[in-house]
């Protein structure tokens, strides 16, 4: 079996493999099976302690997957991976049915953007399966979660539904240790009134009592601060800050796209910290 992740006493580098045509940041590079395989490889190789699969972008306005195809693109990738490695996997869906596949090809986490909440079954579902879950937070629903968000107080109220999913995990059957919460950092938020917030006050999501995972990778975020980073892959300076941020406020893991720069970030952060007197 492979180590759970939420025992690690160091912060985790989730890598992102994305076999989707329209994935925000990798725009389809890695949708065809070898490609993606090779991926997975190389992030393994670069230092990931994890991985996340996704066969269904959600950027805003990407095409729905139906079931049926979100499990043609992740099962065999899933499968192909434990077939050679025992590090964690997650696979990153809205659908039971796709989180049922994932784990029964050797998946152990169910990353819900929705945090449960896209069908009725999905608690029900997690509770079943008995894997670790990522809630994370989200205002709206994908396609149009980025027209209007609005909040009078970002970081208190991503907290109270963080905890309200939590406790609705709990009373559905879900082991309260096998949970893991997630801001959402530019899921229905604005790109500097709401995501700057909630990155500076990520040590009260971490005060809740659970293991925090934090995906800033490449968001847009970073560029509508340095417009100079233009295209997802030259957000790199940008992405390693916001981590770094997320590894001083506590959080458990990070979920990113460039894993072997971010490894070293996490390599040297550690080595300066235990150097302190
Ligand atoms: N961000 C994305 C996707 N899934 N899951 C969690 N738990 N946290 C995140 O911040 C998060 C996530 C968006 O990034 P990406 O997978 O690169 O893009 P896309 O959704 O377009 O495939």
């Amino acid at each position: 079996m492979p180590d759970r992740p939420a025992t690690a006493a160091r912060p985790l580098v989730m890598g992102v493999v994305n076999v989707t045509p329209d994935s925000f940041s990798e725009g389809g590079r890695f949708a065809a099976p070898a490609a993606a395989l090779a991926h997975a490889r190389a992030l393994i190789a670069d230092g990931a302690d994890l991985l996340d699969i996704g066969g269904e972008s959600t950027r805003p306005g990407a095409d729905p997957v139906s079931p049926a195809d979100e499990i043609a693109r992740v099962v065999p990738l899933i499968a192909a991976i434990r077939a050679e490695s025992a590090l964690p996997i997650s696979v990153d869906t809205m659908k039971p049915a796709v989180a049922r596949a994932a784990m029964a090809a050797g998946a152990t986490m169910w990353n819900d953007v929705t945090a449960l909440r896209h069908v009725p079954d999905s608690l029900a579902t997690a509770a079943e399966l008995g894997c670790e879950v990522v809630l994370m937070h989200l205002q709206g629903e994908p396609r149009t979660m980025q027209a209007e968000p609005r909040y009078d107080d970002v970081v208190a109220e991503v907290a109270a539904f963080l905890t309200a999913r939590a406790e609705a995990a709990i009373a559905a059957g879900v082991a309260r240790d096998r949970i893991w919460l997630d801001p959402g950092i530019g899921f229905g938020k604005h790109m500097t009134r709401h995501n700057l917030p909630l990155l500076g006050g990520l040590d009260r999501i971490v005060a809740l009592g659970f293991p925090v995972l934090l995906g800033v990778s490449r968001k847009r975020f970073i560029a509508a601060l340095d417009p100079a980073g233009g295209a997802p892959d030259g957000r790199l300076g940008g992405s390693l800050a916001a981590a770094l941020a997320g590894v001083a406020a506590g959080v458990a893991a990070v979920r990113v796209h460039d894993v072997r720069e971010t490894a070293q970030a996490l390599i040297v952060w550690r080595a300066i910290a235990a150097a302190k007197s």
